[in-house]
């Protein structure tokens, strides 16, 4: 069988015209950090960096080692290129411009360099997201203002995946795709072509330790699929949290289910608890391309007009029919 490699993947969608020669480069850069990502993460204790950080992200949050490493690693990576006009991280509460002494580019790279940081210490898998918006030159030096576009303006999204091998799936408005590290080569194999979320499914994935403080809407839908066979669905339902948003949507990606981490009153005043330009809205877009949906309960995700870089919102993603009905029981409510 002929190995496809990233690489080769990319040229060949600049060829059919559906990347620019930037964007291909920007990809190829990502991946390129990706890679040290994964074997940082990959030598946890031998290389000292568990643990905190000794310092709080722009949300207030403590900073493990390791998401500064990966958002250092993510900066350097893109800042010379000349592909990029600005950068934005979960750890960094400004713009990061592209210093004065590279050529900037026409697109805006948006990134959690390190999400579900929570499960480093644990051995348990994390993951990079991105989100790929466009910049026009003409408007001058990127400003917050110009990364505030809805998803729909993305043109491409994806994520990295340090599991049990290191994954990278990737969309750019055709179709979502999945490579796997070959690490003695050094390459991303291309092995998964045309990801598509299962229709039927009977996995959900949400943090029931939150039950008490979920809106009507959630309370019904999630309570409808605990009582299995006998319920209203006829059928039983599993559930899995990994607590890493990565992994639960990439298993979504793979055999169906749905996540939530719906609105609730613990992170009312904060919006939702997820972040809507790094993590909402670039898996809404994978999860679109993939067959599914993606709402807030109430909104499209990717329609929703964001007002700050490091807005929060509620997220319901995952196989259509799923995320339909907890949507439509929410204008019900
Ligand atoms: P992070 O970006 O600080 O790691 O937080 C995001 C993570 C998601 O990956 C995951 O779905 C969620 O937070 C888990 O939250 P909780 O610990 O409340 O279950
Ligand atoms: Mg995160």
């Amino acid at each position: 069988m002929r190995r496809v490699t990233l690489t080769q993947f990319l040229i060949e969608q600049q060829r059919a015209g559906r990347i620019t020669a930037d964007l291909r480069l920007l990809i190829e850069v990502v991946a390129r950090a990706v890679k040290a990502i994964s074997v940082n993460v990959s030598k946890g204790a031998l290389a000292g960096i568990l643990g905190e950080a000794g310092t709080d992200n722009v949300q207030g949050e403590a900073q493990k080692k390791l998401d500064v490493i990966a958002n250092e690693i993510l900066l350097q990576a893109n800042e010379w290129g000349g592909h990029l006009a600005a950068m934005a991280s979960e750890e960094v509460e400004e713009v990061h411009h592209i210093p004065f002494d590279y050529p900037k580019g026409g697109y805006l790279l948006l990134f959690d360099p390190l999400d579900g940081s929570s499960n480093i210490d644990v051995n348990v898998s994390v993951g990079t997201i991105f989100s790929v918006l466009r910049h026009d030159k003409e408007a001058g030096e990127a400003t917050e203002q110009s990364f505030l576009q809805p998803g729909t303006s993305q043109a491409a999204a994806g994520y990295a995946l340090y599991g049990p091998s290191t994954l990278l799936v990737l969309t750019v408005g055709s179709g979502v795709h999945g490579f796997t590290l070959d690490r003695e080569m050094g390459s991303f194999v291309y092995t998964t072509p045309f990801m598509t979320v299962p229709e039927e499914t009977q996995e959900y994935a949400i943090n029931a330790s939150n039950q008490r403080f979920w809106e009507p809407p959630v309370q019904r839908y999630v309570e409808e699929l605990q009582q299995g066979k006998t319920g209203p669905r006829g059928k039983d339902f599993n559930m899995r949290w990994v607590a890493s948003m990565v992994a639960d949507v990439h298993r979504i990606l793979t055999r169906g289910g749905i996540f939530m981490y719906p609105m609730d009153e613990k992170c009312r005043d904060k919006g939702g608890k997820l972040r809507l330009m790094y993590e909402a809205n670039p898996m809404a877009m994978l999860i679109e391309q993939a067959g599914g949906a993606a709402t807030t309960g109430r909104k499209r995700i990717m329609a929703l007009q964001p007002e700050r870089l490091h807005q929060r919102v509620p997220v319901i993603l995952g196989s259509k029919q799923e995320v339909e009905r907890v949507t439509a029981y929410h204008q019900e409510g």
